[in-house]
C-alpha cells in the first residue's frame, strides 16, 4: 500500500471539532446553535464511533461534577477552592470557575435527552459525594452522542461529522491553525480539513508509561486505550503553549480490573487499610503536616491520599484492602427490622456491582471470578500507571484564554478557551489547570469554546488557503510507514523485527519502558531525579530519530504508528515539564528525589512551548492568580 492509493479529499468548514467524546458532544451542541443563527458550518471527525468514542465508551456510573446551584447548598466559589487544594494550589480559577457556573445546566440537559438519574424518596438528585450525582449510566455516551449528532443533522448542509477518520497532524498558515490532516481507517481516503476555527477535542493519553497489566492483562489500563495523545501533539506541533504538563494522574482503583472506587469511598462510605487492618488515612494522618497548607485541607488532596497509601505498600504493609464488607455491614447497622435489613441488603448489593457494570465491566468479571462478594469480601485497591487526563484529578493540557468577565488581565488572549495560536481551540482533557472537570464539565467546556469558536469565525469570515504543495507533503508524511513496511517487509520473515524499520508496538513498548524506569513510573515507586530524566530524554531523542522508520503493514497500523508518534511529543512534554519544576509539590503522583520537599517559589504553572519554525522547547513560569 501506497499514498497513492488513498484518494485525497477537501472538506472546507468554518469551524472543525476534533474528537467525538465528551467536549466535542457539547462543542457540536452548541455551536450548532450559533451556526444557524451565522449561517456557518460546523464539521466534526472522530477516529472511532461517537455513540462509544472516548473516555465514557463504556458508561458511567457517576456524573462528578453537580453543584446544585439551584438548592443553595454549593457556590462556585466553594468549587474552585476545592480544585485548587486538590491540585497542591496549582489551577487556572478562572477557567475552573467558567464551567462551575454552567455545568448544572449541561446536567439538566442530560436528563432531559433521557440520562436516568438516581433520585430519592423527595425526587432530589442522589448524591455520591458532595459534587457528584450518581446515574445509571451505561448508555451516557450514546444518548449524548446522539443529542450532539441531531444538533449537526439540524444544520443540513451546514452540519457534517467524520466517524473513524484519525486526526494526524495540524495545518498552520502564516501562525494561525487553519486545519488538520487525517485518513479513513475503514477507507482508502486521506482527508485535509480546511477551516476559519479549530477546536481540539480528542481527550488525553494513555500507555505512555509502562502498564502493570502485563501478559494475558496487556492492553487493560484505568483510562481508555483510544485516547493516545493526539490533543497534546496538535497544541505542541501547533506551537501553542501548554501549561501543567508534569502533572500526571495516577488513580487508586480496584486492583487489576481498575474499577472506580468514588462510590466506594464517598456513597458507600467504606475505609480502605493496610493488611493489618489500620486505616492509613488515619494512622499516617501526621504525614500530611509536610505538605501544609494543602495536607490539612479537607477532603485530602487526591494525590497524597495515593501518597499515605504508597507508603503502606513501600513498607511491605500490602495488599491494600476495600472494606465493601465492613461499609456494608455499617449501612444496614440501624436497621433493625430483619425483613427490612434483608431488603436493604440486596439493595446495596445490586447498586454495588450495577456501580462496575455501568462504566468498567471487567471488574464484575474480576470478581465473579475471584469468588469475590462485596457483602462478605474485602477487594484489594491499588495505585495504577500514570496517565493524562486534565478533566480528572490531573492537569496537564493547552494553556487557554478565560473568559473575559473573570479572568485576569493575563489569562485573557482574544476568544474564551482560545489557545495562544490565533484559531485554534482546546477543551475538556486538552485544555489545562481546569482539573475536576469530569465529563459534565468537560461537556459544558466544550459548549464555552464552540460559542467562541463561532465568535472567532464571525470576526474572521474568510476562508484560508491550503496550498497543494503543502497537501501533497502531508500526504506523503501520514502514508510514509505504509511505504516503509512495502519496500522492507521481505528482508526479514519476521514481520516485526526488521532491520529497516520498526513497528508501531515495538515502538510503544520502547516508550513506556523509558517513561516507566526514567521519569518515575510504577515500577519504581513514581521517583525520578534530574539524572534520570535526563537520561530519559536521551534515549527519547534516539526514539524520535527512529520514528521516521515506523512501518505499517495496513490502515490500521498506520493508526497505531501515528498515535505512538503522538504519545512521544506528550512523553517529551512530560520529562521536561517534570526536569523545569526542581521542587516535589504532587507525591503520589510523582517525587523528585533530588528535590523532595515543596517550595512557595514554585507555587506557579510550569508552562512549555515547542516552536515551529526552530524545533526549539521554552519553558515558562507563569504566575497562579487567586481570584
Ligand atoms: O469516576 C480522536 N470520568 C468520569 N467523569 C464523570 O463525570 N463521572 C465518572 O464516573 C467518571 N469516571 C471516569 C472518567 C474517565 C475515565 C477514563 C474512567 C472513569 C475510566 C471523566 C470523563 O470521562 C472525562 O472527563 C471526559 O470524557 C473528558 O472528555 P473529552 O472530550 O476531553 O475526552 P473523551 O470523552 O475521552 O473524548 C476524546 C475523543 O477524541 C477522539 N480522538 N479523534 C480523531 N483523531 C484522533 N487522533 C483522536 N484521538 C482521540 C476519541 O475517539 C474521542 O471521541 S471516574 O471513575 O473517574
Ligand atoms: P473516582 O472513582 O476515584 O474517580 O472518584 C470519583 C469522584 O469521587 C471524584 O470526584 C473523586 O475526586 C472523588 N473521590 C474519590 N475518592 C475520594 C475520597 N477518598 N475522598 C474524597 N473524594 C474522593
Amino acid at each position: 500500500m501506497n499514498a497513492a492509493e488513498f484518494e485525497t479529499i477537501v472538506v472546507e468548514t468554518d469551524l472543525l471539532i476534533l474528537g467525538g467524546g465528551m467536549a466535542a458532544c457539547g462543542a457540536a451542541f452548541e455551536a450548532a446553535h450559533w451556526a444557524a443563527k451565522n449561517n456557518m458550518k460546523v464539521t466534526l471527525v472522530d477516529k472511532a464511533a461517537m455513540e462509544r468514542s472516548g473516555a465514557v465508551a463504556m458508561g458511567l456510573s457517576a456524573i462528578n461534577l453537580y453543584l446544585g446551584l439551584k438548592d443553595g447548598n454549593n457556590t462556585v466559589e466553594d468549587y474552585v477552592t476545592y480544585v485548587k487544594n486538590d491540585l497542591m494550589g496549582i489551577a487556572r480559577q478562572d477557567l475552573v470557575a467558567n464551567i462551575a457556573r454552567h455545568v448544572d445546566s449541561s446536567v439538566h440537559l442530560f436528563e432531559k435527552w433521557g440520562l436516568p438519574i438516581w433520585k430519592d424518596d423527595d425526587g432530589k438528585y442522589v448524591k455520591e459525594g458532595r459534587w457528584q450525582i450518581m446515574i445509571h449510566g451505561e448508555a451516557y455516551k450514546n444518548i449524548v452522542s446522539e443529542a450532539a449528532k441531531t444538533a449537526l443533522r439540524e444544520l443540513g448542509d451546514n452540519g457534517e461529522y467524520f466517524e473513524r477518520v484519525f486526526i494526524t497532524e495540524p495545518i498552520m498558515e502564516g501562525g494561525r491553525c487553519v486545519g488538520a490532516a487525517g485518513f479513513s481507517v475503514r477507507e482508502k481516503k486521506f482527508y485535509i480539513f480546511k477551516a476559519k476555527a479549530v477546536l481540539d477535542t480528542m481527550g488525553g493519553a494513555v500507555h505512555i508509561f509502562r502498564p502493570r497489566s502485563v501478559g494475558e492483562g496487556l492492553g487493560r489500563s484505568w483510562y481508555p486505550p483510544f485516547n493516545s495523545g493526539a490533543s497534546a501533539y496538535f497544541t505542541l506541533k501547533s506551537g501553542a503553549e501548554m501549561t501543567c504538563q508534569e502533572v500526571r494522574f495516577v488513580p487508586v482503583r480496584f486492583k487489576d480490573s481498575y474499577g472506580p472506587v468514588g462510590a466506594w469511598f464517598l456513597l458507600f462510605k467504606s475505609k480502605a487499610t493496610n493488611a493489618k487492618g489500620e486505616e492509613y488515612m488515619v494512622t499516617r494522618a501526621g504525614e500530611l503536616d509536610k505538605w501544609a497548607p494543602y495536607g490539612q485541607t479537607k477532603p485530602t488532596p487526591t494525590n497524597l491520599r495515593n501518597l499515605l497509601m504508597l507508603k503502606e505498600v513501600e513498607e511491605g504493609n500490602g495488599p491494600i484492602y476495600m472494606h465493601t464488607e465492613d461499609a456494608i455491614r455499617e449501612l444496614l447497622v440501624d436497621i433493625p427490622d430483619e425483613k427490612e435489613a434483608r431488603r436493604k441488603l440486596k439493595e446495596l448489593e445490586s447498586e454495588a456491582w450495577e456501580d462496575f457494570l455501568d462504566m468498567t465491566i471487567s471488574q464484575a468479571l474480576n470478581w465473579a471470578s475471584h469468588n469475590i462478594m462485596p457483602e462478605e469480601t474485602p477487594s484489594e485497591i491499588a495505585a495504577t500507571e500514570p496517565y493524562f487526563i486534565s478533566s480528572h484529578s490531573g492537569a496537564s493540557g493547552a494553556w487557554v484564554s478565560g473568559p473575559e468577565d473573570l479572568a485576569p488581565s493575563d489569562y485573557f488572549f482574544g476568544y474564551g478557551n482560545m489557545t495562544t495560536v490565533n484559531g485554534l481551540f482546546a477543551a475538556g482533557d486538552a485544555s489545562g489547570a481546569s482539573s475536576h472537570k469530569f465529563s459534565s464539565g468537560s461537556f459544558t467546556e466544550g459548549r464555552i469554546s464552540g460559542k467562541a469558536a463561532i465568535a472567532f469565525c464571525v470576526d474572521n469570515p474568510d476562508m484560508p488557503v491550503i496550498s497543494d504543495e503543502r497537501i501533497a507533503e502531508l500526504k506523503e508524511m501520514t502514508f510514509k510507514p505504509l511505504e516503509i513496511f512495502d519496500e522492507h517487509k521481505d528482508y526479514s520473515n519476521d514481520p516485526d523485527v526488521n532491520p529497516n524499520f520498526i513497528k508501531p508496538r515495538m515502538f510503544m513498548f520502547r516508550l513506556q519502558k523509558i517513561m516507566d524506569e526514567y521519569a518515575g513510573g510504577a515500577s519504581v515507586g513514581f521517583r525520578t531525579s534530574k539524572a534520570l530524566l535526563e537520561k530519559g530524554l536521551e534515549f527519547l531523542n534516539l526514539m524520535k530519530e527512529d520514528s521516521s522508520k515506523l512501518a505499517a503493514s495496513d490502515a490500521n497500523e498506520l493508526m497505531r504508528c501515528w498515535e505512538n508518534v503522538h504519545r512521544m511529543w506528550q512523553a517529551e512534554s512530560h520529562i521536561r515539564t517534570i526536569m523545569f519544576r526542581e521542587e516535589t509539590r504532587w507525591p503520589g503522583y510523582y517525587s523528585r528525589t533530588d528535590f523532595p520537599e515543596m517550595k512557595a517559589d514554585w507555587e506557579v504553572f510550569a508552562n512549555c512551548k515547542w516552536d515551529p519554525e526552530t524545533g526549539e522547547w521554552e519553558m515558562i513560569k507563569r504566575e497562579v492568580v487567586d481570584l
